[in-house]
């Protein structure tokens, strides 16, 4: 049987997978040992693809809702006539905000979403778009923009030189990596202990990561933002700051010394749970480290001080000389898409945001999306603006946003919902209209979102590895159809001729764009050049053609372009990562922001929080298992097998006092909501600190998930708090919740009367 080589789609990791189908079933799964960049790793979600494309469960044919709640199927055209009858007059009638859009991780392993999903918002014109990054990195992406003066100049560690690893609040060795795609993490980090260096990790958990490495702290949950000025704090006070290389190109020092001046290691130790002393060795041995990284990730950005402990994460990288120098934190190049390699190097717009707010709270916008966490009130709230109508794609926001039972209950209340999705699950279940994604295998795949973050440069396309149904439409043209909808152009809109104007504009913005490698070229003539290629093929050519190693159409002869990657089904490897300043800052100042304003501004805050009583009360912090990815990989037996995972970590010191019993159930409340788990006590969680994973509670009436309502576990989202938020980004704090745990007892026996 023959083999295809194919990225996996499924977390940042980018693994490249060897894939034998037969005749519609998937035998075989297997790394793919030629890969340029995962040489051969993967992990058991790579191989439940198989499952995945087979399942059952997953949708193949639109549905559409009856009157009574159930689903019928439908073809295509009535799916889309029903769109259209329905989404039209809420766009005439109420504005273009009256629908609002929710855009779920899946899209940003999506070729097809990322090219054209963009194309749909633009179209759909919008205040009301949400997103998971307000559940996940804009705290991240807030800073960087702050600093750097854009949201994709993310530094990421360069994991495979560095002599010193930090790691606070990610644990990669369960989620493979994020904002730093790195293939068999675990690989690398024995790597850097194997060359002499240190790995210390921080994080309330004694993780797999924690395990793997030289030291591990326990941290409150909330508190890293302390440490981490605690840590800035002591380089100055040990004249341990050595910009090096960066000094010509860094603002604010000055600045960022007064920031931390009242942050001693003694003044935090307190808050944080880490000793003084230890605190303070933490930042001479990062100081006085030949390379180091500070690397910092969920547990760290969906917390009360996500951005500006995000904005620390780097000020150590910059005063330890570690920005932008191999070993440090370095910027990727990547092949295509990428903000910081297009226009003119070295300077900027900068970041704007809060350009609008939510109508009901009045949260700022951060990256063109509203928080998340107000989509639930912005649909109960009637009033001019009010939320009517929603688009979901490859999202599960009742399940993975704060206050699931609310965003349940409201989307109930909507008068028109359509989702693009694989299954009929906890969100689309209450969607008037489910439109099917293809099947990973059936479509394309290049990682235009994750080469932003890889910890080196390496650019793979895999075509489709499965042929689609015919008749069934790919994802892109599904969003290019919607597109014609929400433009007015009817249920039936030619997708080909959207699609080429699409290609055309972007010729156009290339060739017109100063600094493009075709700036002022015959835009006729690169689209020409172009063809046959349409959809994402043809925009990831146009991508990779004027990109950083592109051909610049013929200008750069044998470089990189579309057809290339075709010939090089294992990836192009493209090097490691290199040094890009000043030419990847895009700040007004043409200069690293150390201290912005925003971020400056927040530490009165952090002056707060100092003072802050304690009342001893337990927090929740979520967790992640190899096995599960986020809410909607469940249903597939491969990674549901053995025992329960739902169950809530609790310290042995906290059962004891709580009266819980290892196995046995506990109700957990929060102001948001109450569910039930089995206890685990464990050592492996810090005292005071309670520890459920998300993605659970597949019990839902209505959703079609026969496998994972075996397994259904419980919704942690349901105890996360939707008024809880991090200011600056509007993100959720799903790390740090306050929660109330009881024993759930058997019933007392009812006295007869
Ligand atoms: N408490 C707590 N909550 C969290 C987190 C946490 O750590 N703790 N993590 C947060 C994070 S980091 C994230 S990213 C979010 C994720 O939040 P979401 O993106 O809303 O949720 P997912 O579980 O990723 O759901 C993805 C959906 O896309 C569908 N899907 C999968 N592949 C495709 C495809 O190719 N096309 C289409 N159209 N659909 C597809 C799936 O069926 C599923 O419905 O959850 C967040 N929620
Ligand atoms: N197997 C699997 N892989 C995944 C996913 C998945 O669901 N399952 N999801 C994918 C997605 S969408 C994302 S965004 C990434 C996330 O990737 P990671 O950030 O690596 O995710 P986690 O494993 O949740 O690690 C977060 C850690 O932060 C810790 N933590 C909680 N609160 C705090 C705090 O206040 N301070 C500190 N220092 N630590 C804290 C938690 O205990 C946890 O160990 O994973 C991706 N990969
Ligand atoms: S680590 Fe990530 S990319 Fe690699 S096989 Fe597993 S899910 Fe796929
Ligand atoms: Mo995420």
């Amino acid at each position: 049987m023959p083999a295809a080589i194919r990225t996996c789609p499924l977390c940042e990791a980018t693994c490249g997978l060897e894939i034998t189908v037969d005749d519609g079933s998937v035998p075989r799964v297997r790394g793919d040992r030629d890969d340029v960049f995962s040489h051969g790793f993967l992990c058991p979600k790579g191989v439940g693809l198989g499952e995945l494309h087979t399942d059952p469960d997953r949708l193949r044919t639109p549905m559409r809702r009856t009157p009574d709640g159930d689903f019928e199927p439908v073809s295509w055209d009535e799916a889309f006539a029903e769109i259209d009858r329905r989404l039209a007059p809420i766009l005439a009638d109420h504005g273009r905000d009256a629908v609002a859009a929710y855009i779920g991780n899946p899209n940003a392993h999506s070729l097809s979403a990322l090219v054209y999903g963009r194309v749909l918002l633009k179209a759909l014109g919008s205040r009301n778009i949400f997103s998971a990054s307000t559940v996940d990195q804009y705290p991240k992406q807030m800073a960087s923009a702050l600093m750097f003066g854009s949201g994709a100049s993310v530094p990421v560690p360069d994991v495979d030189r560095t002599d010193h690893l930090l790691i606070l609040g990610a644990n990669p060795l369960a989620s493979n990596g994020s904002l730093m795609t790195a293939p068999d993490i675990r690989g690398r980090l024995r790597a850097i202990r194997a060359r002499g260096g240190r790995v210390v990790v921080i994080d309330p958990r004694r993780t797999r990561t924690a395990r793997e490495a030289d030291e591990h702290h326990f941290i409150r949950p909330g508190t890293d933002a302390l440490l981490l000025m605690a840590m800035v704090h002591v380089l100055f006070a040990e004249e341990l700051v050595d910009l090096g290389h960066l000094a010509e190109h860094v603002e604010g020092v000055d600045e960022a010394r007064a920031l931390a001046a009242d942050f001693s290691p003694e003044a935090v130790e307190g808050a944080c749970g880490i000793a003084a002393g230890d605190i303070r060795r933490l930042a001479i041995e990062l100081g006085a480290a030949p390379t180091a990284a500070v690397y910092g990730r969920i547990g760290t950005t969906t917390q009360a001080f996500g951005t500006t402990a995000s904005w620390l994460v780097d000020v150590l990288n910059v005063l330890t000389g570690n920005l932008d120098r191999p070993g440090g934190a370095m910027f990727a190049t990547p092949a295509a898409g990428s903000p910081n390699t297009t226009g003119q190097p070295g300077r900027g717009r900068g970041a704007r945001f809060g350009r609008w707010a939510s109508r009901v709270r009045g949260l700022g916008e951060v990256f063109g999306e509203l928080p998340v966490a107000v989509l639930a009130e912005e649909i109960e709230t009637p009033g001019d603006g009010q939320v009517r109508a929603l688009i979901t794609l490859a999202g599960n926001p009742v399940v993975s946003t704060p206050n699931s039972g609310r965003l349940s209950a409201a989307l109930e209340q909507l008068d028109f919902m359509v989702s693009v999705d694989l299954y009929r699950n906890e969100t689309t279940r209450h969607a008037d209209v489910i439109l099917p994604a293809p099947s990973p295998l059936e479509r394309s795949h290049y990682d235009l979102a994750l080469y932003l973050f890889a910890v080196r440069d390496v650019a793979n396309y895999s075509p489709p590895v499965v042929e689609r149904a015919p008749g069934t439409p790919d994802e892109w043209e599904i969003l290019l159809r919607l597109t014609g909808v929400v433009t007015g152009q009817g249920p039936d809109a030619d997708v080909a001729a959207i699609d080429a104007f699409v290609a055309a504009e972007a010729v156009r913005r290339q060739t017109a764009t100063p600094g493009s490698p075709v700036e002022g070229r015959d835009a006729d003539e690169l689209l020409a050049e172009l063809a046959p290629r349409v959809g994402p093929e043809r925009i990831l050519d146009l991508q990779l053609r004027t990109g950083p190693y592109g051909d610049a159409f013929g200008a750069r002869p044998g470089s990189l372009t579309l057809a290339a990657l075709e010939a090089a089904a294992h990836g192009v490897d493209l090097g490691s990562l290199k040094p890009r300043l000043p030419g990847a800052l895009r700040t007004a100042s043409g200069r690293v922001e150390l201290a912005p304003e925003p971020l400056a501004a927040d530490v009165a805050r952090l002056h707060d929080e100092l003072a802050r009583e304690r009342n001893g009360g337990i927090v929740l912090v979520g967790r992640r298992d190899l096995r599960s990815n986020n809410s909607w990989m469940h249903n597939l037996p491969l990674l549901v097998s053995g025992p329960a995972r739902c169950t809530v970590h609790v310290n042995p010191a906290d059962a004891a006092r709580l009266g819980l019993i290892d196995g046995e159930p506990a109700r957990v409340r929060s102001r948001a909501g109450e569910i039930e788990v089995p206890v685990e006590v464990t050592e492996d969680v810090m005292p005071g600190v309670v520890s459920i994973p998300h993605g659970w509670g597949h019990d839902a009436p209505g959703a079609v998930l026969s496998v994972a309502r075996e397994h259904a576990g419980a919704n942690s989202n349901i105890l996360a708090d939707e008024q809880l938020l991090e200011p600056l980004s509007g993100t959720a704090v799903l790390n740090g919740i306050p929660v109330e745990l009881a024993p759930v007892r058997a019933a007392e026996p009812v006295p007869a009367a």
